[in-house]
């Protein structure tokens, strides 16, 4: 961050603020580095395609390419910078001299053939929820907490795609006034259950202008013009699956085992990217202006934030946005150390193909690009 950043913010938060340079470490150049070799397992589906997309428009060094997903798409060809790269179907030897291995292809998926990567030496960043929990499995999001990745064995875990938006919002607050109890409720896209999803919405929605009955095959509800609960199953304590782990990897993310969060997850007729409207309490006072030059500085964010033509985050607008919009920041009048404010974030990327590729790069640059080893799986 520049200087009079700093300055501005000061200025603003009134007191001297101490700035982690997380936003130049987070644009690196990838020009000039050694290649390497890259698998991606489930390359065919929705963060697989947007992993192709992001290795591309990142210039990531890329010697070779495997793409792996299931029996159906083998012979399948992907494009790769105009280069046309068959799929294969996941083998055991798939993993041969590959040095990074992006898997998301579903947490069984993992479960089976984590091990195999790491054993043929390849570095696993996992998308699924297999190994998110694990606690000697760094949980990363570079924006919240690079240093994990010190101390990882060959395995990195992404966090679910709505822990990862919600965290990059709260990390400079947090920082800032030390977070003390989260409420959040989330909008969900489509596209967060997977392709077929995304296509089930554009389905309905063409079969309703149509006059045509809706169809649900992926989703429990129709959700063309409609909006549910979490589609995963409610477990003993009363909270669905999306929502335990939007609090247990947030508590992971910040290393605050006890931190209290209330989710409500819900699905709503949004084809992709995720917003979340958010409560944040704070052990000290954070006003509207201070949390919005918080959040204007970090790394991995816009703010969005404008009242006089009332354009605040929207899912259409961070559709393609590697970074998380924020705005309608508010002050609780009642208590000056609690904020609201809502956020956009596209789920495919932030939550899932960006982080992954951000945390190789982050790996690259701090030279913990090793061959993996015997680890915690
Ligand atoms: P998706 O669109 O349904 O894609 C699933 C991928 O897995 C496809 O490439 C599929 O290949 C492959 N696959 C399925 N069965 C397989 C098998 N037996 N062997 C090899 N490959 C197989 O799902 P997605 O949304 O991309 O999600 C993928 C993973 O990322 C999941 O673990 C999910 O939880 C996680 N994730 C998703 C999001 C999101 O927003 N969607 C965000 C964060 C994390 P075929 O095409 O051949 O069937
Ligand atoms: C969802 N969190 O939107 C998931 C994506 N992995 O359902």
């Amino acid at each position: 961050m520049a200087k009079w950043q700093t300055r501005k913010l000061e200025v603003l938060v009134g007191k001297p603020v101490e700035v982690r340079l997380l936003s130049s470490a987070l644009s690196f150049s990838m020009a000039s580095l050694p290649s390497y070799n890259l698998a991606i397992v489930g390359a065919t589906g929705a963060v697989g395609l947007e992993l192709l997309r992001v290795l591309e428009r990142r210039q990531f060094p890329v010697r070779d390419l495997r793409l792996l997903a299931s029996a159906r798409s083998a012979g399948k060809t992907l494009t790769f910078q105009n280069r046309s790269i068959p799929v294969q179907q996941l083998t055991a030897d798939a993993f041969d001299d590959i040095d990074f291995a992006f898997f998301s292809a579903g947490a069984t998926r993992s479960r089976e053939y984590v091990p195999v990567a790491r054993q043929a030496g390849a570095i696993v960043i996992d998308n699924s929820s297999a190994f998110r929990m694990v606690p000697d499995v760094p949980l990363v999001v570079p924006e919240i907490n690079p240093e994990a990745l010190d101390a990882h064995q060959g395995l990195i875990a992404n966090p679910n795609c709505s822990a990862a938006i919600l965290g990059v919002a709260l990390a400079p607050l947090h920082r800032a006034a030390c977070l003390r109890r989260v409420v959040v409720s989330t909008y969900q896209s489509a596209s967060g259950a997977g392709a077929a999803a995304m296509q089930e919405l554009e389905d309905q929605a063409r079969a309703f202008a149509q006059g045509q009955p809706m169809v649900a095959k992926i989703f429990p509800h129709p959700i063309a013009f409609n909006v549910f609960s979490h589609n995963t199953p409610v477990a003993a304590n009363g909270f669905n699956e999306e929502e335990n782990k939007m609090v247990e990897e947030t508590r992971k993310l910040f290393s605050l085992p006890e931190l209290p969060i209330l989710p409500t997850c819900i699905r709503v007729p949004v084809l992709r990217a995720h917003s979340e409207s958010v409560t944040a309490e704070f052990a000290s006072p954070l006003s509207a202006a201070e949390a919005r030059a918080l959040l204007a500085a970090a790394p991995g964010i816009k703010v969005i934030d404008d009242p006089e033509n009332n354009t605040f985050p929207m899912p259409l607008r961070a559709s393609g946005d590697l970074d998380v919009h924020v705005g309608r920041i508010r002050q609780d009048p009642s208590d000056p150390r609690t904020l609201a404010f809502f956020v956009s974030g596209d789920q495919l990327l932030k939550g899932a193909a960006w982080n992954a590729v951000q945390i190789a790069e982050t790996l690259i640059h701090r030279g913990l690009a090793r061959k993996s080893s015997a680890g915690p799986v």
